[in-house]
């Protein structure tokens, strides 16, 4: 039998870093079930990936991690940035996971979007912060089911938006992606459907949701998505992309037919939950013309993928009109 990895293919947008994983919970300083999923955010002249930790109980929480090249010499924290704390906030009972950074350029703070597993379900939460030492937990935003969210960096007319993944109860197990608008990033409504799961055998059908914060880019907000394909072994998690007008993200320009990432490799195709390549973060290096992109592997470890900005736009410009 071949390895799978032979069947690489070469054309994708993004190229594994040839290191990979690039943090394991063999490497963790304490005791950990799986490291995945992390949040990213570049700081000075550091990346800090707030990783999703899975403990030996099968419950998450979220550490940080900082390199000063985003790809080796992690320094781990040796204690968890945010822990679930059910007797202040009954939502996070069973975990907190799958962060999402944002820096609010008005506010001078970062918002962490996560998902809160509660008794009803998964639901989305908000913490904020300005330094990653100190966290003000705002508590639940959407109820459940609801995850994969993440607000924009500034208001639009007035109001902050946030892109979620509410889950119907019609036609479940399905979802689409959604936007809704808050004055105080406590109160949310306006809710609205902007890109929707196709159908059938595409491989985005039935459930998407976003991956890593929307990404400003000169042409729009760059947006990479997971789809979620049902198979007879479990579903596949792979990547497309779609752009958001920037003045209006409600309005979708482009979106992907193809998807342009998804599992190949063994650490991709092995672990906790075969067949799942899933980002929460990404940091964008103008200079270097490059888009570092933080995925989960197979629920187990954490990886990296580098992307040419310019190609991806230059991709994404090429796609249908949304
Ligand atoms: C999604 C999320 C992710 C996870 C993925 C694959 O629904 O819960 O945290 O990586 O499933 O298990």
């Amino acid at each position: 039998m071949k390895d799978p990895t032979e069947y690489v293919i070469t054309s994708e947008l993004f190229n594994r870093y040839e290191k990979n994983p690039i943090l394991t919970s063999a490497e963790w300083p304490y005791r950990a079930n799986a490291v995945f999923n992390a949040g990213a955010v570049q700081i000075e002249d550091e990346t800090l990936l707030l990783v999703r930790v899975e403990d030996m109980c099968g419950f998450s929480h979220l550490t940080i991690a900082r390199s000063k090249d985003g790809k080796t010499n992690w320094k781990i924290d040796d204690h968890p940035a945010l822990k679930p704390q059910p007797d202040v906030y009954p939502e996070e009972i069973w975990g907190i996971e799958d962060p999402r950074i944002m820096y609010m350029r008005e506010r001078g703070e970062y918002t962490i979007t996560y998902t809160a597993y509660s008794y009803g379900g998964p639901l989305v939460s908000l913490a904020i912060t300005e330094d990653f030492q100190r966290f003000n937990k705002i508590g639940s935003i959407m109820p459940p089911e609801d995850k994969d969210a993440s607000l924009f960096p500034h208001k639009f007319n007035g109001r902050w938006a946030l892109i979620h993944r509410p889950v119907p109860i019609y036609h479940a197990p399905s979802g689409h992606i959604w936007i809704s608008y808050s004055p105080d990033l406590k109160h949310w409504g306006d809710h609205k459907i902007i890109i929707k799961a196709r159908d059938g055998g595409w491989w985005d059908a039935n459930k998407i949701g976003l991956g890593p914060p929307p990404i400003e880019t000169d042409e729009g907000w760059l947006i990479i998505y997971h789809g979620a394909k049902r198979t007879a072994s479990g579903s596949i998690y792979r990547l497309g992309l779609a752009l958001l007008e920037l003045e209006n993200p409600e309005k979708v320009l482009r979106r992907s037919s193809e998807w342009v990432f998804g599992p190949r490799m063994i650490y991709e195709r092995i672990g906790d939950v075969p067949g799942v390549t899933f980002p929460c973060g990404a940091v964008v290096d103008k200079k270097k013309n490059e888009l570092l992109l933080y995925y989960g592997a197979a629920d187990t470890t954490m990886c990296l993928a580098i992307g040419k900005i310019d190609e991806i736009l230059e991709y994404i410009l090429s796609c249908p009109k949304g």
